[in-house]
């Protein structure tokens, strides 16, 4: 199995972000992927790679998302600094949105004002931005991309270490501590690269609503999630069990949301009707957006998996027999996020 490690993953650091009416101490944190790559080294289950240099990324991202919102991206801290120079020593966070068209704000007439500008590419104000988060976002889809070219040079196994994670951010959003929608990235990858049907099975505690909605008037990409109910847990506006697809792609995304406080048992269970439905789209290769946040100690989640559950989860994955494509997502109990990753891959690995 080829792990790509994302070597400026490290350059994105959040300081605050908003929860609640407070800023609160970042979650998603370069840390998290020193645990990975420290029980990586514990236990290794294959060679880190870095990508290669010559890795067309850029034209990559650009098959998942808007130029506008690539271009956003490339310039957002310059423009934030811009604003006021006095923004430096802060992280971008948004503070205007101008919620959707049936709202009546305007679409087509995009502010020049970068706060404004900041909410039209954010969902939320949990995700900060700053100097060094393009360049760790993309660092992260030149991994997706990397692996995705393992698997279509016939490796069984490729791990993607991105950071920051990926799977709600859409064609033309930030959010949920997500900047480019590597698991997209690393599916369309596969398509442009011949393969006919691709499956994603997301198994992070919260619903990937970017990846749902990048393939979701297709059917070439079946998209499957497994998450928190969105009733009750983030992201909340998408990933209810009757969004099925829509157009060509009527039939080819499947929600299974579960309530908050699920254990094993039922979590296991439901992951078994994720599979068979996996099976029945008969796939040509899997890309597995895995959150680790399903676990119990998991700071912000609410689903009870335990450490020993991820290596079960990792051993059922393989027995789909697809080649597989892993992008790292959630998974903030930070201490045990390596061994519970490594877990997974030590599962797959059989
Ligand atoms: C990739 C991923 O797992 N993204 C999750 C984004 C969740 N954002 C909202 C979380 C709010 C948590 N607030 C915790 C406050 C603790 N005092
Ligand atoms: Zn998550």
């Amino acid at each position: 199995m080829k792990i790509f490690h994302n070597t400026r993953h490290a350059e994105h650091a959040g300081r605050q972000e908003m929860f609640r009416g407070r800023l609160v101490d970042c979650h998603e944190v370069p840390d998290r992927l020193r645990f990975v790559l420290d029980e990586l080294q514990r236990r290794p289950v294959g060679p880190l790679l870095t990508p290669d240099a010559a890795l067309e990324v850029d034209a990559a991202m650009a098959r998942v998302h808007a130029p506008d919102y690539l271009a956003f991206l490339a310039s957002a801290w310059q423009d934030w600094v811009a604003l006021d120079p006095s923004n430096a020593e802060r992280d971008a966070l948004p503070s205007v949105w101008p919620l959707a068209s049936r709202h009546a704000f305007r679409t087509d007439a995009p502010p020049h004002n970068f706060a404004a500008r900041l909410g039209q590419y954010a969902f939320d104000s949990g995700t900060p931005l700053m100097a060094g988060s393009w360049a760790a976002a993309r660092g992260g889809a030149a991994c997706a991309l990397a692996a995705a070219q393992a698997v279509l040079d016939a490796e069984r196994f490729a791990m993607a270490l991105t950071r920051p994670p990926g799977h709600h951010a859409g064609p033309n959003y930030m959010g949920g501590y997500c900047f480019i929608n590597n698991a997209a990235v690393a599916a369309q990858a596969l398509r442009d690269g011949g393969v006919q049907r691709v499956a994603v099975l997301d198994v992070d505690y919260h619903h990937g609503n970017g990846t749902q909605t990048c393939f979701y008037v297709r059917s070439d990409v079946f998209t499957v999630s497994l998450h928190g109910d969105p009733r009750t847990e983030y992201p909340f506006f998408l990933g209810h069990a009757d969004e099925h697809g829509n157009g060509a792609g009527e039939g080819f995304n499947l929600n299974l949301p579960l309530p908050r406080g699920t254990g094993f048992d039922v979590w296991w269970a439901t992951l078994q009707t994720a599979l068979q439905a996996v099976a029945d789209f008969a796939p040509q290769a899997l890309v597995v957006p895995l959150g680790l946040d399903t676990f119990e100690g998991d700071p912000i989640s609410g689903f009870k998996l335990r450490s020993a559950d991820y290596l079960q989860l990792g051993r059922a994955l393989a027995q789909l027999g697809l080649p597989t494509v892993l992008t790292f997502e959630g998974g903030y109990a930070v201490a045990d996020v390596g061994v519970n990753t490594v877990n997974v891959l030590e599962g797959l690995k059989g």
